[in-house]
């Protein structure tokens, strides 16, 4: 028995055609008096089918259940699949961490507009006319005066100019930055810098190094120990390049820091009075202290990546080794 015969059965004998329907219509044939006798058996035969079909009928819908549950039942021994994680770029969680460094060191953030005018690219960055940045081959110029950053530092020239006259500035800048470069292993037509500046009264050279100190300390380890050389750019005087201890000999002396024991990581400088005051900061009230970095360079020597061009391959075999998972 299953549920279409039964349902057949109840159609052969409940149904309006039925059996017990045939019978109720004989009713007219019989004497009054008979009548409520058929009607009373019809009625009691009626309901004790219906009772029959409904109990038949709630076996027959638990079979049915219990075979359904038996067939779809889950295995839950068998090994489950992995989802596939994603995981953030090496670059970006160097950025980030470089990024979180600063801010708890009390700088804030800010982020500007990758088409620059040669106004704040240059000129205001006391870059002179004939420096050869300026040139066509170094730089993607658009028009006569508008050009592709060829570093973040108009943003802070910006940002200056922003300021409550004269309020004291303490941020860094990260983003995106272009020159007209080969691509070759170390170097990248766009790449990334993270500037930062500080300006207020009494901003000191010694502020600049602990800065910087404080900063190799959070990304290179807490004993690096941080060098700074006599260097030259057109916006801070003096200026230094910043060297830390190899991290990959430690110092000794290897091939990745061409056996001198350190790795210069950033470039930086007191603020060139020009660009105080170009920028509306009274240079003989206020001094202040710039340094640029390149992110990449960092994520490079942090990890052991030989080639910068593997920052931006996408090389799922490259990414798999930053997932935490
Ligand atoms: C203002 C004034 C001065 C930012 C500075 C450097 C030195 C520097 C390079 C590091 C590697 C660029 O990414 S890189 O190629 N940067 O050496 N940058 S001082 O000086 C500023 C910035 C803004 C208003």
């Amino acid at each position: 028995m299953d549920l279409r015969t039964l349902d057949d059965w109840r159609v052969q004998y409940l149904g309006k055609k039925g059996q017990l329907s045939q019978i109720s219509k004989q009713m007219g044939k019989l004497a009054k008096e008979d009548r409520p006798v058929l009607g009373q058996s019809v009625n009691q035969v009626k309901s004790e089918l219906e009772t029959a079909l409904e109990q038949v009928q709630n076996e027959l819908e638990q079979v049915a259940l219990q075979r359904r549950l038996d067939a779809e039942r889950v295995d839950i021994s068998l090994p489950g699949k992995k989802p596939f994680h994603g995981s953030l770029h090496p670059l970006t969680r160097i950025v980030q961490e470089i990024e979180d460094v600063f801010l708890g060191m009390g700088f804030t953030i800010a982020e500007g507009p990758e088409i620059e005018t040669d106004t704040y690219n240059f000129e205001m960055l006391n870059v002179p006319k004939d420096h050869p940045a300026r040139d066509m081959q170094d730089t993607f110029y658009l028009t006569e005066e508008l050009l592709l950053r060829t570093q973040t530092s108009p943003m802070q020239v910006r940002t200056m100019e922003s300021m409550q006259p004269n309020a004291p500035i303490k941020v860094i800048v990260p983003g995106r930055v272009y020159r007209r470069d080969e691509d070759d292993a170390t170097h990248s037509h766009v790449f990334n810098q993270i500037e930062g500046l500080v300006v207020d009264k009494n901003i000191r050279m010694s502020d600049l190094k602990g800065t910087l100190e404080q900063f190799a300390r959070a990304v290179f380890g807490k004993d690096q120990q941080v060098r700074l050389r006599p260097s030259y750019f057109p916006f801070t005087e003096p200026s230094a390049e910043v060297d830390v201890r190899c991290t990959n000999c430690g110092g000794s002396g290897c091939r990745v820091c061409k056996h001198t024991g350190w790795l210069e990581i950033l470039g930086a400088g007191m603020v060139h009075p020009n660009v105080l005051d170009g920028a509306g900061y009274d240079s003989k009230i206020f001094s202040g202290f710039a340094f640029g970095m390149g992110p990449e360079r960092i994520a490079m020597l942090k990890y052991g990546i030989e080639d910068i061009r593997q920052l931006y391959q996408n090389d799922l075999r490259l990414l798999r080794q930053f997932s935490r998972i």
